[in-house]
């Protein structure tokens, strides 16, 4: 096992004292020692957010891109040079919301990477708006009568459109995150997990109190990973709510499924034209 301390970077975070996101970047650290992962074959991507700031916090190769675009790079890098371990991060803004497409079809797609989202549901950047996962009535600064809306379920979406890894951590749990977080970059294939990552400073429902009081770890209480009915139930209840591993299948990935294409990575084909051919292709666009 190598050491989590590996992984600082120069940069410290900007994120408000007490902020979730701080307990997901120590446990993306644990994680990664844990597994021996070296930090030249790692890639971290992110959109735009406070939790996408996160890739500038942590010593792996990173990509800080767009907001609600994580997604099309972090596959675009996985099948390029398919040796590497990628993991995109986000919030519930940047992937339920703006990059909502993205995620629905990576996940069907099944490419081997690892989508972790801090859900803290709200804007955070922007200063506290309503977002795809904001309660119905939920008071914001754009929402100031109450939340209209209904909020997205990650998980049953992730259930309903393929995912092979489906998991729910909190934060503050560090010792279940990391577990979680280790399953899930081991796991061949698309694999989500959504964290509840609490923003102290716009978001007075959704705080580390409400989540330390109302989440249990349903692998502890005896889940068995491998049913997605009973992954569907668990994502469902109003009793309590629900972290740990929900549901585990893995199916062949795509680039498995690509062989043909994909039997070594995209940065190690030769490439298909002569030098000669090269210029003489450009040349006509220059
Ligand atoms: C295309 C585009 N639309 C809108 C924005 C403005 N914007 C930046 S971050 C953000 C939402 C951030 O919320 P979330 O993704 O939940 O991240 P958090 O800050 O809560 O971690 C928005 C709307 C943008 N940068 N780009
Ligand atoms: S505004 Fe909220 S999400 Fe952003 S750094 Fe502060 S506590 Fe975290
Ligand atoms: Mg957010």
């Amino acid at each position: 096992m190598s050491e989590a301390k590996q992984f600082d970077s120069a940069t410290h975070p900007d994120w408000c004292p007490g902020c979730g996101d701080f307990g997901l970047l120590a446990a993306l650290k644990k994680a990664y020692a844990g597994l021996n992962i070296d930090p030249n074959q790692m890639m971290t991507v992110s959109g735009i957010g406070c939790s996408s700031n996160l890739p500038g916090f942590i010593n792996t190769y990173g990509l800080h891109t767009l907001h609600g675009r994580s997604l099309p790079i972090a596959q675009g890098v996985k099948l390029a040079n398919h040796r590497m371990t990628v993991v995109a991060v986000g919030g519930d803004g940047d992937g339920y919301g703006i990059g909502v497409g993205h995620l629905v079809h990576a996940m069907r797609r099944n490419i081997d990477i690892t989508y972790v989202v801090m859900n803290n549901a709200i804007y955070g950047l922007t200063t506290g708006q309503t977002s795809p996962t904001s309660g119905l009535g939920m008071k914001t600064k754009s929402t100031p009568f109450g939340n209209p809306e209904l909020p997205i379920n990650p998980l049953t979406l992730a259930l309903g459109s393929g995912c092979g890894f489906v998991a729910r951590a909190y934060t503050g749990h560090i010792p279940q995150l990391v577990e979680i977080l280790q399953k899930a970059v081991q796991h061949q294939g698309f694999a989500l997990v959504d964290t509840f990552s609490p923003c102290v400073t716009f978001n007075t429902i959704n705080t580390h109190e409400f989540y330390k009081k109302n989440t249990k770890d349903i692998n502890k209480a005896g889940h068995d990973v491998s049913d997605i009915h009973a992954a569907f139930h668990e994502a469902m209840r109003e009793d309590y709510i629900a972290t740990g591993i929900f549901y585990q299948n893995e199916r062949p990935c795509y680039e498995e499924s690509e062989r043909e294409t994909l039997a070594k990575p995209l940065v190690d084909h030769e490439l298909g034209l002569s030098l000669d051919q090269h210029n003489k292709l450009t040349a006509e666009f220059v």
